[in-house]
């Protein structure tokens, strides 16, 4: 863990279909008209207009917690239920209600609503082997347009759909390009994966590169060409699109 504080932005996804493996496991667990969220955790609220997919690491044990009485349900990793549940998230100051535990395979397929996202009819949980259980809430949202370790992971799903026990056209989702920065484009992890010759997402160390090369230019030089705040700098729409989704109910503040 590394000194001082992170603020993320948690942004919730709601279940609009179970995985055929989930929904016999959740039988009964979820009361009518409560809701089931995967909340990933993100450092780049202004790119949640791309979203193509959500990640979960397929071995990573999560819980689905009772946010809300009755209401809301979060999908997320033990750890981030207690932290949540001490920042404000939870019915009550330490508690975090498990209700449920799944392994990330298991929701593999599950269509989520995500906000912001052009994709409308929703988007796939999928599984992503880099997700770290330690970090966020073990949930990642794939912004494959700006981060190179969420387009690396989409083109090795589509290669691989088999493999990962998946339907290809679930990763097989149109790259939306929502901010242009002058070095790297309209696409920029598209760019930097490309020129950096990166292969596979166990590429660990490039990614790391690719990851940090994009994130500076991004949020330095970057400029909105998609949604509400298009023609803004990146370092002007972030904090708005942020406040955005927390006025809309559909994200809240995480800290760790
Ligand atoms: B970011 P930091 Cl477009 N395991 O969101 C692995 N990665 C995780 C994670 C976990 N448990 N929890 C969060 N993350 C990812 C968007 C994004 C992100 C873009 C570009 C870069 C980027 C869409 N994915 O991150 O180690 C999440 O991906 C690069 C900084 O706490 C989160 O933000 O600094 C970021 O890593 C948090 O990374």
């Amino acid at each position: 863990e590394g000194v001082g504080v992170q603020e993320y932005t948690a942004l919730k996804l709601r279940v609009k279909e179970w995985s055929d493996t989930a929904r016999p496991k959740l039988a009964g667990l979820i009361p009518e008209g409560g809701n089931v969220y995967f909340v990933p955790a993100t450092l780049r609220p202004e790119t949640m207009y791309g979203q193509t997919c959500c990640f979960v690491g397929p071995n990573i044990t999560y819980g689905i917690y009772e946010a809300v009485a009755g209401k809301e349900y979060y999908f997320i990793s033990d750890r981030a239920a207690r932290n949540m549940a001490y920042q404000g998230h939870m019915p009550a100051w330490g508690v975090y209600p498990k209700i449920a535990e799944l392994l990330g395979a298991d929701v593999v397929g599950t269509l989520v609503h995500a906000p912001l996202s052009a994709q409308k009819g929703g988007v796939r949980i999928l599984p992503m082997e880099s997700v770290k259980a330690s970090k966020g809430t073990g949930v990642v949202t794939s912004v494959p347009s700006d981060s190179p370790d969420d387009y690396a992971t989409m083109l090795d799903l589509v290669k691989k759909a088999e493999y990962y026990k998946i339907k290809k056209e679930w990763a097989e989702v149109e790259i939306l390009p929502i901010i242009e920065t002058p070095s790297y484009g309209n696409l920029t992890a598209k760019f930097l994966v490309e020129s950096m010759k990166i292969n596979s997402p166990k590429d660990a160390k490039q990614l790391a590169e690719a990851k940090d090369l994009a994130y500076k230019e991004g949020f330095y030089k970057g400029k909105m060409i998609y949604g509400d705040f298009k023609g803004k700098t990146v370092e002007e729409a972030k904090p708005l699109v942020r406040q955005q989704l927390i006025d809309a109910g559909d994200a809240f503040a995480y800290a760790e």
